[in-house]
């Protein structure tokens, strides 16, 4: 995920700030004044312009493979969109769909696998290895 400078917030803000001021007259804070906007609150606003940017194809949906679950069990994405599974494990697992539709091989410590959903469904999915191990992906 792209990260975005602290200078890239302030020249928002900035922006912001000239769309007030041609609509209520010259009363906003000068850029000086942002250096008294606590730190925390600039992340805030670089996490949340970081969420709204609009990136093609960025794979809405991940989930980990963490003491043998899937986190989060249950996932919800849009048609068209890309799930990616990463093992955290140190144990070996898989991502085997119930209804045969994806699977992955042995996912081993850090290794990925990705599915792009192109139906809207109910996709049940196991592992191979730990039948216990369930998942859901909606696609609506
Ligand atoms: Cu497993």
């Amino acid at each position: 995920m792209e990260l975005i400078t602290l200078a890239r917030v302030g020249r928002g803000m900035d922006r912001l700030c000239k769309l007030a001021m041609s609509r209520r007259g010259p009363n906003c804070p000068r850029r000086g004044r942002f250096a008294k906007v606590p730190i925390s609150a600039m992340i805030a606003l670089a996490v949340l312009v970081t969420m709204g940017a609009d990136v093609p194809g960025q794979p809405p949906g991940l989930v980990d493979i963490q003491d043998s679950n899937y986190v989060p069990s249950t996932l919800t994405v849009p048609v068209g969109a890309t799930v990616r599974w990463i093992n955290l494990d140190e144990e070996t697992h898989t991502v085997t769909s119930m209804t045969g539709v994806f699977g992955s091989a042995g996912l081993d410590l850090k290794e990925e696998y990705s599915h792009t959903f192109t139906a809207p469904g109910v996709y049940p999915y196991a592992c191979d290895l730990h039948p216990h191990m369930r998942g859901t992906i909606v696609v609506n």
